[in-house]
């Protein structure tokens, strides 16, 4: 039975479970990172473009700011099985976007649910969605665009079995163990887990930073319908991140409107390596200490102080009231009166992380089409004494720590896939701006970060200029990754109406 947009949401709030009202937030919120909009502002701003935030998993637009995680990757075993409890017990359960936004209709945990291309060929899907790196899936992607080491990636998601995963997000892990055995009650033996990794923010004054120790999560777009845009945020069309709807100029199936893709990748931080090269390769401010050296070059790297300031307004010393204002933490662009854009390293290195994945003004206004929604969060213990006496990372899988990365976009291709391959992993991008001229002496060298150096190839050197502000033609050497790819998978994160029109049974 196909039932209308209207009859559905009806239906939906009919099937809520009875909430227990929150009294707080099932969300972290960092003073650097920019504030949701409330649930007014939100209604207001996504009616006015006629954006339906009840449809859209809340996943999507939230950003970075989950406090535990959990991705729980399974195997569908029953899909008959799978497809009626999907629609019957499993929907009322997903959380909608305008659900996160007040706490208290917030619910206990929110569930959030995506499909890999196996997992719609298994419930016997068959349309197109329109992305060929969603098609093929990540593994296909594997060497020759994201240059990852395949022996490196995880077994679960080099092979067949990941059908799709479940976002389970709570403020206690408790909270979403019992989630996920409610889930698993509902769909009663017809999935199987295929692999499961959990998240969590890190403890105490790290909340809100990643491994390294950067501040994590305070750049993300204003998407218009959602969001109001902080000082330098960039506003983009809805489209470029939920298909179907404005600025998504892709022809997909009616049923796919308002889900989105979601490049899921597990990145492993070598952290105690990381830390020792800032050491051993610190720069060389006369006015500051040996440490405060070592976070420079860090910060350089990044293209922020581990505080979140930006190093193109605050080249050489941390500012960590600006960092903490979202009114001005994000309001920079890489232009400077006086400074040529094309040459100028002083501010920021053109290989910097930040710069790399978000050029800017480097672009062309008119070139939007490369960005993500960042919806990732840290996984694995805090770095052991042991480790940090030694320098290197623990080989127990235990103590592996990292990034849960989740990037969300309409096309892979045009987002996270093309972030990493053409501007990460690309020494000679600076022609960014046709019109600009380049000397060699300008190329930036790959991200030092997450770039990687060559096709499957771990640990390839990597020379970016600019790292050092007192002469930004320097090329410091990095010899090793400090983050390396354990691999993942690309999914669709349906709306609830397809959930229940077109992947449940009945539909
Ligand atoms: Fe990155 N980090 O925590 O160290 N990232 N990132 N990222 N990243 C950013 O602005 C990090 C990765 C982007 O708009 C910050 O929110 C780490 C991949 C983009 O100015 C920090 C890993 C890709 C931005 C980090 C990792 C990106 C961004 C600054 C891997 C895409 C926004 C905080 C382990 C292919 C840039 C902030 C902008 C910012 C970190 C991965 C993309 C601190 C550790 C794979 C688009």
């Amino acid at each position: 039975m196909k039932l209308s947009l209207a009859s559905f949401l009806v239906a939906a709030v009919a099937l809520q479970p009875a909430l227990s009202v929150r009294t707080n937030s099932l969300l972290i919120d960092p003073a650097a990172l920019p504030a949701l909009p409330s649930a007014q502002q939100a209604a207001s701003a996504s009616a006015d473009v006629g954006l339906n935030l009840t449809n859209i998993q809340g996943d999507i637009l939230i950003g970075m700011k989950k406090n535990k995680e959990l991705f729980f990757f399974f195997t569908i075993v029953n899909p008959t099985l799978f497809r009626s409890q999907l629609g019957s017990g499993i929907l009322p359960l997903i959380t909608p976007t305008s659900q996160l936004l007040a706490v208290d209709t917030q619910p206990t945990t929110a569930v959030n649910i995506a499909f890999s291309q196996r997992g719609l060929n298994a419930l016997g899907i068959t349309d197109d969605l329109g992305d060929t790196a969603f098609t093929n899936g990540q593994i296909d992607n594997v060497a020759t665009i994201l240059g990852d080491e395949t022996s490196n990636w995880e077994p679960a998601f080099a092979g067949t079995g990941i059908h799709g995963v479940f976002l389970l997000a709570s403020d206690t892990i408790d909270n979403v163990n019992a989630t996920l055995s409610q889930v698993q009650n509902i769909l009663n033996g017809s999935i199987t887990e295929a692999y499961s990794l959990q998240g969590q923010a890190r403890p105490g004054d790290e909340q809100g930073h990643e491994h390294f120790g950067f501040m994590d999560g305070i750049s993300n777009p204003a998407v218009t319908g959602f969001s109001t845009p902080l000082p330098g945020q960039q506003v983009l069309d809805p489209g470029l991140f939920l298909l179907g709807e404005s600025g998504d100029l892709v022809s997909r199936p009616s049923w796919a409107k308002d889900g989105s893709f979601l490049a899921f990748r597990q990145l492993q931080q070598r952290v105690p390596e990381f830390n020792a090269f800032l050491v051993d390769n610190a720069l060389s401010n006369p006015n500051l200490t040996a440490d405060q050296n070592a976070e420079l070059l860090g910060a350089r790297m990044m293209g922020r102080w581990k505080s979140g300031a930006p190093v193109d307004l605050a080249p050489t010393v941390d500012d960590p009231v600006l960092a903490a204002d979202p009114q001005q933490n994000n309001n920079f662009n890489y232009t400077h009166p006086g400074f040529d854009e094309a040459t100028d390293q002083t501010h920021c290195p053109f290989s910097a992380h930040v710069r790399k994945t978000n050029p800017r003004s480097d672009l062309n206004p008119e070139d939007t089409a490369n960005h993500i929604i960042r919806a990732g969060i840290p996984y694995g213990p805090e770095v052991t004494d042991a480790e940090n006496a030694s320098n290197v990372s623990n080989t127990d899988p235990s103590l592996e720590r990292g990034l849960a990365f989740v990037a969300y976009q309409s096309d892979i291709n045009n987002g996270f896939a093309f972030l990493q391959q053409n501007w990460a992993n690309n020494a000679n991008t600076r022609n960014l701006k046709l019109t600009w001229n380049f000397s060699p002496l300008f190329m930036q060298g790959i991200d030092p970060i997450i770039g990687t150096g060559g096709l499957g190839q771990a640990d390839v050197p990597r020379t970016p200029s600019g790292l050092d502000p007192s002469d930004p033609t320097r090329i410091i050497t990095i010899n090793q990754d400090f983050v390396v790819s354990r691999g993942g998978e690309y999914f669709f994160s349906p709306s609830l109406s397809a959930i229940q029109n077109t992947l449940s049974l009945g539909a």
